[in-house]
């Protein structure tokens, strides 16, 4: 059992970035196990997901804000805060969710106090936020690189850090591959996985990893258009696929549109395969070229036909 007391004051996002600044190793490596253990029990205990393997399981109804990769980004993370109300809609049992595409640490000098803060907020408001694994929290024989979460926890919390990063790599094992927003949209880190012939080749991905290569390709593959099929992908690992993999990933789950990260743009977004694909980034700053980030915020109840129909919804910033 998780027992989180809500600050008198967690409206004010600058007491809970204090916090984030100041806290020791010992109070973070609480926070990182009880997140842990919050995770299995969501999956053992009927709450409000309906979950699957690593699959997520969400109906069409309230509003939903979903964040790309982040790495390290506070700023921007304190800016999406701020600017959606989630915590004061969250604290007052709104019908709003938190979604986050992973990549939360690596590029980022506060990679350690985005992580904080991410966590922190699934301690107060477990029904209202969902942590989705990037290909920054991989398996161990497909982990990004470079991977520098662990020197800026060693920076923070000196020899200890060496313990908070591992109980964080456990933590990674616990991150959703895939959420389903049923009738409407699939969320995954990277790409389709052009393998996959069934649910649950998305929800047990993790298991059948390394023999199939859904995971891989659900973590690192990019889209490209004007292609069919899947070409070997310049990053190494995962695919680029072409429109008509986008195609049967939708069929499969009989959504309309693919929302994922990965991959930086100029305007934090972008439109892949005619709008069945929607890439969001919520990052900026060096090492990345992009102008702005994005993230989206909508009301999952509203009629949406593919990506053109959420324009509205997607802020850059
Ligand atoms: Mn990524």
């Amino acid at each position: 059992m998780v027992v989180v007391t809500l600050p008198s004051s967690i409206n004010d996002l600058s007491v809970l970035i204090n916090e984030a600044t100041k806290t020791n190793s010992r109070e973070f490596l609480h926070l990182v196990t009880d997140i842990v253990q919050l995770m299995v029990d969501e999956r053992s205990k009927a709450g409000s997901f309906r979950i699957t393997g690593r699959l997520v399981r969400l109906p069409s109804i309230g509003e939903a804000i979903i964040i790309g990769d982040l790495h390290g980004d506070l700023e921007s993370l304190r800016y999406i805060l701020e600017n959606t109300s989630f915590i004061t809609k969250a604290d007052a049992g709104k019908k709003i969710l938190m979604i986050f595409l992973g990549d939360y640490g690596d590029r980022g000098v506060q990679s350690a106090e985005v992580y904080y803060i991410v966590l922190k907020l699934k301690a107060l408001f477990p029904k209202h936020i969902i942590l989705m694994k990037g290909n920054h929290e991989g398996p161990n024989d497909l982990l990004a690189c470079p991977h520098d979460l662990p020197v800026h926890l060693r920076k923070k919390f000196g020899e200890k850090g060496s313990k908070v990063y591992r109980t964080i790599r456990e933590l990674f094992n616990h991150l959703y591959n895939v959420v389903l927003v049923e009738g409407k949209f699939v969320l995954l880190h990277g790409g389709a996985p052009s393998q996959a012939s069934k649910i649950e080749d998305l929800a047990f991905a993790h298991t059948k990893h390394p023999h199939a290569s859904h995971l891989e390709e659900i973590l690192w593959s990019d889209p490209i258009d004007g292609v069919t099929g899947t070409y070997p992908s310049p990053r190494g690992a995962g695919k680029l696929f072409g429109e008509d993999i986008t195609d049967n990933l939708l069929k499969l789950l009989d959504v309309k549109v693919v929302i994922r990260g990965h991959e930086p743009s100029k305007e934090g977004f972008k439109i892949n395969h005619g709008g069945k694909v929607l890439t969001l980034f919520s990052r900026k700053g060096p090492p990345y070229y992009n102008s702005y980030g994005a993230y989206l915020h909508s009301d999952l109840s509203q009629k949406i036909g593919n990506a053109t129909y959420l324009l509205e919804d997607i802020h850059r910033f």
